[in-house]
């Protein structure tokens, strides 16, 4: 499906170490579809909603206390298998596991400061869309690439 679609997140310590840039340019060159972005300093309630799988988690109020500690570059990027591959370009959750190449394996080294969030289903791509943004939000367009990218 060339329709897929994922959300991404550039966490705070993401964008105050200045990888907002490094970070999109890598969905972008690989050929995803920007279809939204914004920044945004998100509340304690948002941030425990969208983790609320993690609730049970010893680490779940550090998580929500770092993710609450600056702004965030929130993302919806689409395209074949955007949310398995976004994942791979990433890397593991274990910055330490992760491999040179991909994101958090070039630029950070401990789980609790991994510098960005993919989603890890279809499902949950589509519930984390949906609680970050609005309908009108999603921008609809087309890339010009697209024939060089998809045959
Ligand atoms: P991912 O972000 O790779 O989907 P996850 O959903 O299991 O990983 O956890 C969400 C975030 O919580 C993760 O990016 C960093 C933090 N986290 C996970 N496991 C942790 C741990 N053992 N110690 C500290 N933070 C952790
Ligand atoms: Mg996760």
């Amino acid at each position: 499906n060339i329709k897929e679609r994922t959300f991404i997140a550039i966490k705070p310590d993401g964008v105050q170490r200045g990888l907002v840039g490094d970070i999109i340019k890598r969905f972008e060159q690989r050929g995803y579809k920007l279809v939204a972005m914004k920044m945004v300093h998100a509340d304690t309630k948002m941030l425990e909603e969208h983790y609320k799988d993690l609730a049970g988690k010893p680490f779940y109020a550090g998580l929500v206390k770092y993710m609450n500690s600056g702004p965030i570059v929130a993302m919806v990027w689409e395209g074949l298998q955007a949310v398995s591959t976004g994942r791979k370009l990433l890397g593991a959750t274990n910055p330490l596991d992760s491999a040179p190449g991909t994101i958090r394996g070039d630029f950070c080294i401990q789980t609790g400061r991994n510098i960005c969030h993919g989603s890890d289903a279809v499902d949950s791509a589509e519930r984390e869309i949906a609680l970050w943004f609005k309908k009108e939000e999603l921008v609809q367009w087309d890339h010009h690439s697209a024939p060089w990218i998809y045959e």
